[in-house]
Formats: structure tokens, C-alpha cells, sequence
């Protein structure tokens, strides 16, 4: 009888797995499922940046911010997925900046596309780490990438607002969900995706922050 028990129990914590499974993917599914995707993009980023270029809005065009001293970097320091991922080192200092890295995607038409961005980031930020306000998880997706970012009244001009970088839950990583529902690839059939934290305080310090598990899928 225990033993029967036991077989319950296991199958019975077998289905709320596959259940708990479904539920994690369902809006992924859901989304693809009247527009399959035409390709799809993974990234670890353990053997580099795998393509991805790093930038900051100092050194991309006409440099915004009063100098300071934010870079992105590839690190084994901490890993979502594997051993590496990609460490933006954000310098408060000036109370402003970006830091981005971008890549270009072949989206297999010149046709108006749906490009899907999701990744993972670890913050220790569980507020704002001066005064000014919080610092946040970014995103660009275009025909051509952003070769001189402007800080504007609503934001950097060409980047999209996704979430704060900060979580009450403490350190840890986060995941973050971008979508553009209609980009017209360049001519030449591809599109440009950036992902970014915008420096929103000021704050005598680096805060590092780690990005891994990128998926862009194009639809
Ligand atoms: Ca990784």
C-alpha cells in the first residue's frame, strides 16, 4: 500500500511538473503559435560576446553624459547559464549614461517582422541606488542600429523601456521581455537588436550587472 502511495505521489508530482512546464511556455507558444518564427537566436556567451558589440553612449558618437567610466565587458564572474556572461559595469557618477551591446539578425525578408527579445540579468539593486531614480533594463530593435544615442526628455532616443534593474526579491537574476511587433529589416534583410542599462542616478560607484541567456526570435 505504501508503495502504491509512493507511485501516486510520483505520478501526481509528475503532472504538476509537466503542468508547471506548460505554464512557463505557454506565452512563448502563444505568441509563435499564429506567426511561426522565421528564425531564432540563443546566446550564453561563454566563449565571448559571440557577435555582439559592446558599447556606451561615451564612446558612440557625440558622448551625452560627463565622462564616466561605464564598460561592458565579457566575465566569468557569474553565470546564469554555464560559466560566462556579459558584465556591464555601470558608473553612476554623472548621474547619466547607457550601456548597450548589439548585434545584427538575419531576418530572411525584407518584410515587415515581429522580433521577440527575452534575457536574463543580475542585479543586487533592490531600489535606487542614489536619488535619482532607477536604473532599467533597456532594449533597441530597428533596421539599423543606434550609432549616436540621444538622451531625450522621455529617454535614449531608439531604446525602448523595459523594467527597472531593481527587485525587492534582493540579488538575483531577473528575467526581461521585450517585443516589437512590426520592424522593417534594412535592405539587405536583416534588423539590429541592442540590449542595454540605462544609468538613471548618480551614484559614486560601479554597480555591475551580469546579462546571459539572450534569445531573440524573429517572427
Ligand atoms: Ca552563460
Amino acid at each position: 500500500m505504501k508503495q502504491e502511495n509512493r507511485a501516486r505521489y510520483a505520478l501526481a508530482r509528475a503532472g504538476a511538473l509537466v503542468i508547471a512546464v506548460i505554464a512557463a511556455f505557454a506565452p512563448a507558444t502563444a505568441s509563435a503559435g499564429a506567426n511561426a518564427p522565421l528564425a531564432e537566436y540563443q546566446y550564453s556567451y561563454e566563449d565571448g560576446l559571440q557577435g555582439w558589440t559592446p558599447k556606451t553612449d561615451q564612446d558612440t558618437g557625440t558622448p551625452e553624459c560627463s565622462p564616466h567610466a561605464s564598460e561592458v565587458v565579457h566575465s566569468d564572474d557569474r553565470a546564469k547559464d554555464g560559466t560566462h556572461s556579459v558584465n556591464f559595469r555601470a558608473d553612476g557618477t554623472h548621474d547619466c549614461g547607457l550601456l548597450w551591446i548589439e548585434r545584427r539578425f538575419d531576418a530572411g525578408t525584407t518584410d515587415p517582422v515581429q522580433v521577440a527579445l527575452t534575457l536574463s540579468l543580475y542585479s543586487e539593486d533592490t531600489g535606487d541606488a542614489g536619488a535619482g531614480g532607477l536604473n532599467r533594463v533597456q532594449a533597441h530593435v530597428g533596421a539599423d542600429c543606434v550609432t549616436d544615442p540621444v538622451l531625450g526628455g522621455s529617454g535614449w532616443d531608439g531604446f525602448h523601456d523595459i523594467a527597472p534593474t531593481s527587485h525587492t526579491g534582493g540579488p538575483g537574476w531577473y528575467g526581461y521581455y521585450f517585443k516589437h511587433n512590426q520592424v522593417t529589416p534594412a535592405a539587405d534583410g536583416t534588423v539590429c537588436v541592442g540590449q542595454a542599462v540605462k544609468i538613471a542616478s548618480t551614484y559614486p560607484f560601479v554597480i555591475d550587472y551580469y546579462l546571459d541567456e539572450t534569445t531573440v526570435t524573429i517572427s
